[in-house]
């Protein structure tokens, strides 16, 4: 599993997308992304995810710090990235948003995103720019 913390161009904004399914996760936020295929790697499996659910070409970049064992066999990673091209729309989410690292830092404390993507928070608000 890859997710991508996509920068906006200021630097300042990063892009969350809230979940419509499974309903246990349904309604919280998280950092987009999705299960590579066989044979793809994790940068091609980012971009294909994003380009199918938000509409959008992105240049990924390095891994972040920590990784997440969501089970025996599946382990989620997070990678940087930027928009290239497109405006993010939901397709198959219920809304996307940008936000700072202060809104960040606020949904994380109030339960807001999914539980696997908070081990990021910490890292995600350092890198961000103050708007
Ligand atoms: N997470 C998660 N955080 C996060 C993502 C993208 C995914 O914790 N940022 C978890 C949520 C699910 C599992 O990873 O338990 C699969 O995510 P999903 O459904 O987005 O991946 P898909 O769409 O590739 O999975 P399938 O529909 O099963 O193919």
């Amino acid at each position: 599993m890859v997710a991508g913390a996509i920068l906006d161009s200021s630097g300042t904004r990063i892009l969350l997308a809230r979940r419509a399914r499974p309903a246990e996760l349904a309604g919280l936020w998280e950092l987009p992304g999705g299960k590579a295929e066989v044979g793809e790697t994790d940068e091609e499996a980012l971009r294909r995810e994003v380009a199918e659910e938000l509409g959008i070409d992105v240049g990924v970049e390095c891994e972040l710090r920590e990784r997440v064992a969501l089970s025996d066999e599946l382990v989620l990673i997070a990678r940087w990235a930027h928009v290239i091209a497109g405006e993010p729309a939901a397709r198959e989410h219920q809304a996307v948003r940008w936000v700072g690292a202060e809104e960040l830092s606020t949904m994380c404390e109030q339960g807001y995103l999914v539980p696997a993507d908070a081990v990021w928070v910490p890292e995600l608000v350092a890198r961000l720019r103050p708007a």
